[in-house]
């Protein structure tokens, strides 16, 4: 039988996932039967993995990062909603029997499948004018029950970037961990001013992802801890594995994703990530500037993603041109300017939308 050829990504305008580099795409495939979660087993790829963990906490300004290759951000942030509930029930006299989190309405849909998993309850803020998080609205969610908040650094929707610092403190105040969420804009943010990072703030936990920005394969995603016990209280006892406890979620996991994200970090951080950055945020800015000239309000693009209002009439045209394109929740149209989203691709999409 002859398997189907590929996806391409020639049309692809919404999605976070993109081409990989091809040294991450080779080391995916030297890799693929090898499985970390074993490493006495299959110690090259878990030395691999030591070392990504350790570009990650470079990229966000941990020096001593405790982590490991997830499957992507869904893994990373039920992880960090495990941890946080893990360690306030460890408190002496357990702090709660009825935690909850507190994330601005801007989170990722996974926040919703952690606090189910973990019988955690979710709070969901409201959002600035700006889209992003408020941390009045915030704080007064945020009681003794409060294990974690949230905060994004590049949100799904918009690409916006919540106030890490602030929104630290007043995690810290509650007694509660401050987890960030840069699945996406983690490998972008490093070139911009945002105070996003272990550096800019008390930030506990977080999560990046190599398989988004990173241009890993899939499945590569990242999650980091400032401590050693954050990581420790995710830890089960393996009895009859060499290695002699587990922290991640998934017992097998993919030495695929592993070594791509090794090799595309090796070849791209720093200055291969700058450039695709400046690349993609240009990008991002011409055709915002295009929708604005076709007299679409646009939201404006402050990391490489831009929501346009455009009706969905013209959305579904112009999906049945082959344009995969996804509306946001409000409604507009989002381009996430990703590697393979180059500017003749742009170009080619701009001009069917103004013959539209
Ligand atoms: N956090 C943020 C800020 C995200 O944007 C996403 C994914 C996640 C966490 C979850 O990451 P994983 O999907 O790796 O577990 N955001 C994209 C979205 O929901 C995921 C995606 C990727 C969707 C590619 C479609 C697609 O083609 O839109």
């Amino acid at each position: 039988m002859q398997v189907a050829a590929p996806q391409s990504f020639r049309r692809v305008l919404s999605s976070m996932c993109t081409e990989p580099h091809p040294a991450a795409r080779d080391a995916a495939e030297r890799f693929l039967a090898s499985n970390p979660g074993d490493p006495t087993t299959y110690p090259t790829v878990s030395a691999l993995e030591d070392e990504a963990v350790g570009i990650l906490g470079e990229m966000t300004g941990l020096e001593n990062p405790h982590g490991y290759i997830a499957s992507g951000g869904t893994e990373a942030n039920i992880q960090a909603v495990r941890a946080a509930r893990n360690l306030a029930e460890a408190e002496s006299g357990a702090r709660t029997d009825s935690p909850n989190i507190v994330a601005p309405e801007s989170a990722h849909f996974s926040f919703q499948k952690a606090a189910d998993v973990l019988g955690v309850e979710l709070r969901l803020a409201e959002v600035d004018a700006n889209r992003r998080a408020e941390p009045d609205a915030v704080a007064e969610l945020v009681d003794d029950d409060t294990v974690l908040v949230v905060g994004i650094a590049g949100t799904t929707e918009y690409g916006r970037v919540d106030p890490i610092p602030t929104l630290s403190e007043i995690a810290h105040d509650a007694g509660a961990l401050l987890h960030v969420d840069a699945a996406w804009g983690g490998f972008v943010l490093p070139f911009t001013d945002y105070e996003w990072n272990f550096d800019h703030a008390e930030v506990d936990t977080m999560g990046i992802d190599p398989h988004k920005m990173g241009q890993a394969a899939v499945p590569a995603g990242g999650f980091l801890a400032r401590e050693k016990r954050v990581l420790d209280a995710l830890a089960v006892e393996t009895p009859y594995l060499e290695s002699t406890s587990q922290a991640t979620l998934t017992g097998t996991r993919s030495g695929a994703g592993v070594a791509s994200a090794w090799a595309a970090m090796d070849e791209l951080w720093p200055a291969g990530y700058r450039e695709q950055y400046e690349r993609s945020q240009a990008n991002a800015e011409w055709i915002a500037e295009r929708f604005e000239a076709c007299g679409y309000d646009v939201v404006d693009p402050v990391l490489p993603l831009v929501a346009a209002d455009v009706p969905r009439k013209t959305v579904e045209e112009l999906q049945s041109l082959g344009w995969r394109v996804s509306p946001t929740g409000s409604g507009e149209l989002r381009i996430v300017c990703m590697p393979h989203v180059t500017r003749s691709m742009l170009e080619s999409f701009a001009a069917d939308l103004e013959s539209l």
